[in-house]
């Protein structure tokens, strides 16, 4: 296993489209691998493949995490997925991103969903999710379509997160 390092925004590889995977191989398993123990040491939630430099239409999620006392770990690898349906009710959750470091906003959402997706053996799987890991799931989607969680705020907001991520960029360059 691997850490990976991980892409912060501005980058315009955050806004690029993953391509999806054609066949769940030992390199996509590898993958997942260094994605988890990447996203459990970051610690965060979920991960999206493109955040690791990796343009492929892969996620992992955990909304429980490895060090929750008590708690068993829920690791949810999810290659392809398909958003096949959403509540008409939504939900607000804070959200952050490990590529928009110490930034957190209220972000609007379905508040449940059924994804349809790809296991790490190639199997079909559909999952329904509510609360925090519908949430998550929704977010991750999101990366791989290049899109993230400060395009659902106002230009003002977005514009203002992103400008104070490039200002540190640039004096830690
Ligand atoms: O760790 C994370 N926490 C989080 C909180 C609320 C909504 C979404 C997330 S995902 C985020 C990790 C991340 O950036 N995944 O892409
Ligand atoms: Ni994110």
């Amino acid at each position: 296993m691997a850490l990976l390092p991980i892409i912060t925004a501005p980058d315009p590889f955050l806004k690029t489209i993953s391509e999806p995977v054609a066949e769940v191989n030992d390199e996509i398993r590898k993958l997942v691998d260094d994605m988890f123990e990447t996203m459990y040491a970051a610690p965060g939630i979920g991960l999206a493949a493109i955040q690791v430099g990796v343009q492929k239409r892969v996620l992992v999620v955990d909304i429980v995490g490895k060090n929750d006392e008590g708690n068993k770990p829920q690791p949810i690898a999810i290659i392809n997925p398909e958003i096949t349906w959403v509540s008409d009710d939504d939900s607000v959750y804070e959200e952050g991103c490990l590529s928009v470091p110490a930034h957190y906003a209220d972000v609007v959402r379905p508040a449940e969903i059924k994804v349809s997706y790809l296991d790490v053996d190639g199997n079909k799987q559909e999952l329904h999710a509510d609360s925090l890991l519908a949430t998550c799931i929704q977010h991750e989607i999101d990366h791989l379509d290049g899109i993230l969680f400060v395009d659902h705020l106002s230009a003002l907001k977005r514009n203002m997160i992103l400008r104070k991520l490039l200002k540190q960029k640039k004096q830690a360059s």
